[in-house]
């Protein structure tokens, strides 16, 4: 019998140096362990030994079942370790690669300009007022020395809601109320951000609804130099240090004298290209010596102070400054274009 055990402990041990897994593995243990396997099936006739052999054998067999333990022991522990590093190995996270980053909106491109704008001139001491988007006819039109039968205020041009109440056509009205709650007092330096409506038929470069901001300066002294001044500035801090502008003589019912101005064109630096058509140059806005009429529809002398005002279209400064060719794509909202802006 003793011989029988340790031939099953040599074929035992043998099997299990060539095991090739974890269930292979689990297999040899019932092969020589389990309730019917080898060793209890030669344990299984310790009933006929003598008193004296028992004790031997049975010691025999111990040893037998507690070295083919040990060997199973120590596999299995090599297998849960290779487990281990597998796992190790196939979870591994890389800390530091990217994140696929969350979807954020961005501010609108007319939104980002008119931003820009006030920036400018609230850094030149200006501060921002804003007016109702409906208007009385006298603070749109009359007020501005735009008397009733003046051709701008054509039915055709306007919406109007009654006879005397319209949607803005600019935010020059914003102004005058602006003056007046200044009872006279100067000096006054103001910008008027906004929405304003003209009866247009949109294209490339036309909009029923669009964005102006219109500056005014009153004070003692305010001269047309401080106003070429100040667009300089503007025109320098919006388009660059190398931007020039030129003022060309216009005609507006609100100021006099009035110029149009035009900044060197940012495409070309001047030298002409399609852009500005060859001419080297681009309109960017009106301005003037705020007319007297104003000035005193405003609550103002016009023999104390003077005036100096000026607007301009966002769209159209938007349109310069990024090199869009039209006007509509503002309003569609095409995803292709407003995230063109997004980290600009
Ligand atoms: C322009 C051009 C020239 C203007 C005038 C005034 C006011 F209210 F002071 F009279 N505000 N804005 C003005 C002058 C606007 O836009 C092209």
């Amino acid at each position: 019998m003793k011989e029988r055990l340790e031939a099953l402990r040599a074929e035992a041990l043998q099997e299990l140096q060539g095991v090739a897994g974890p269930q292979e593995l689990g297999e040899l243990r019932v092969k020589y362990l389990g309730k019917k396997g080898a060793l209890t099936e030669i344990l299984r006739g310790m009933g006929a030994l003598s008193a004296e052999e028992r004790p031997v054998i049975g010691e025999v067999a111990n040893s037998v079942r507690g070295a083919i333990e040990a060997v199973i022991e120590e596999k299995t522990a090599e297998y849960r370790r290779a487990e281990t590093e597998e796992r190790l190995r196939s979870e591994t996270i890389d800390v530091t690669l990217p994140g696929s980053g969350l979807p954020t909106g961005a501010v609108h491109p007319l939104n980002k300009v008119a931003q820009e704008i006030e920036d400018i001139f609230i850094g030149m001491g200006y501060t921002i007022a804003e007016g109702p988007e409906v208007e009385t006819d006298y603070y749109n039109f009359e007020a501005l020395n735009l008397p009733k039968n003046h051709p701008a205020r054509d039915m055709q041009d306007s919406f109007y809601i009654t006879d005397e109440i319209l949607m803005r056509t600019q935010t020059s009205p914003v102004q005058i109320r602006a003056m007046k709650a200044m009872n006279g007092q100067s000096p006054l330096k103001i910008i008027c951000p906004g929405k304003v409506y003209r009866r247009d038929d949109d294209d490339a470069t036309h909009s029923f609804q669009f964005n102006q901001v219109e500056g005014l300066v009153i004070g003692k002294g305010i001269r047309m130099s401080d106003l070429k001044g100040t667009l300089l500035q503007f025109v320098q801090e919006m388009f660059g240090k190398q931007a020039r502008i030129r003022l060309r003589p216009s005609f507006f019912p609100f100021t006099e004298p009035s110029a149009e101005v035009d900044v060197t064109c940012a495409q070309c630096g001047g030298s002409g290209c399609r852009m500005c058509k060859g001419t080297g140059w681009l309109e960017i806005l009106g301005c003037g010596m705020v007319h007297p009429k104003v000035l005193e529809a405003g609550g103002y002398d016009p023999e104390e102070v003077t005036g100096f005002a000026f607007g301009m279209g966002i769209e159209r400064i938007a349109l310069l400054k990024y090199g869009i060719d039209d006007i509509r794509h503002f309003y569609t909202n095409d995803l292709r274009f407003l995230s063109q802006f997004a980290r600009m």
